[in-house]
């Protein structure tokens, strides 16, 4: 009874290693391929300034997708390349937003914030920053958070105007006081809406990667993970 049930299980382990030796994917679909959620080309034609003793946030929206629910990392890009204003070292802070009913995204509620400093600004490049893995519903938010404490204007948010441009998705709101990023919809209406209707169409660089809702018993080391699946699998 006993060598017959380790016979078993090493069947299962060689089909698995076999199987997945030959690329056929044998795996749980926690480890399928990511989602990245982007609506830029990577090269920013524009950079929107903010005022002097101003903050000002910038967002794209993205519907969740299945199979990238979690999301795990923002990426942002600052500046342009062609501009010289000191953007590097300045504080910064990449947020996570869910929007659970669509529509206005000013009432989306904040799930992650992580404060950090500018690196890489006037150069296309995107940074990535690794968050607390989280789940989002609906709609989420991939946002920037940037307070002007100088005394000269920031051309910070960058905007891909190359086509296709995509209306209605990416976002700014600015303030003259502390903007409140734990609620959105206390920045004024004339301070907040979309690229288009500040006269700048455009996408800006930001995006977000998804990963899927681990399998309940299928998300820890592969040898704790294979044959429950695999014994799963059997009784469907
Ligand atoms: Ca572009
Ligand atoms: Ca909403």
């Amino acid at each position: 009874m006993q060598s017959n049930r380790i016979g078993k299980l090493l069947s299962v382990l060689a089909i698995a290693a076999a199987v997945k030796a030959g690329g056929l994917g044998f795996v749980p679909s926690g480890w399928a391929a990511d989602v990245t959620y982007s609506i830029d080309d990577g090269t920013a034609e524009r950079a929107l300034g903010i005022d002097p003793g101003e903050d000002v946030i910038w967002f794209n929206t993205f519907p969740v997708q299945a199979g990238g629910e979690v999301i795990n990392s923002i990426s942002a890009s600052y500046g342009r390349p062609g501009l010289t204003g000191a953007l590097n070292g300045f504080p910064i802070s990449i947020l996570l937003y869910e929007d659970t009913d669509g529509g206005d995204p000013f009432n989306a509620v904040l799930k992650q914030q992580l404060n950090t400093t500018i690196a890489n600004a006037n150069s296309n490049t995107l940074n990535v920053y690794n968050l607390t893995p989280t789940e989002i519903h609906g709609t989420l938010l991939a946002a920037v958070l940037f307070r002007n404490t100088t005394a000269v204007s920031k051309f910070i948010t960058p905007s891909d105007e190359t086509a296709p441009v995509f209306a209605s998705r990416s976002f700014f709101g600015f303030t003259v006081d502390d903007l409140n990023q734990n609620d959105l919809s206390s920045i004024p209406l004339a301070n907040r809406g979309t690229a288009e209707s500040a006269g700048f169409p455009g996408n800006w660089l930001v995006r977000a990667n998804g990963t899927p809702v681990p399998e309940v018993g299928c998300a820890t080391a592969a040898m704790a993970l294979v044959l429950p699946c695999a014994r799963r699998r059997r009784r469907v």
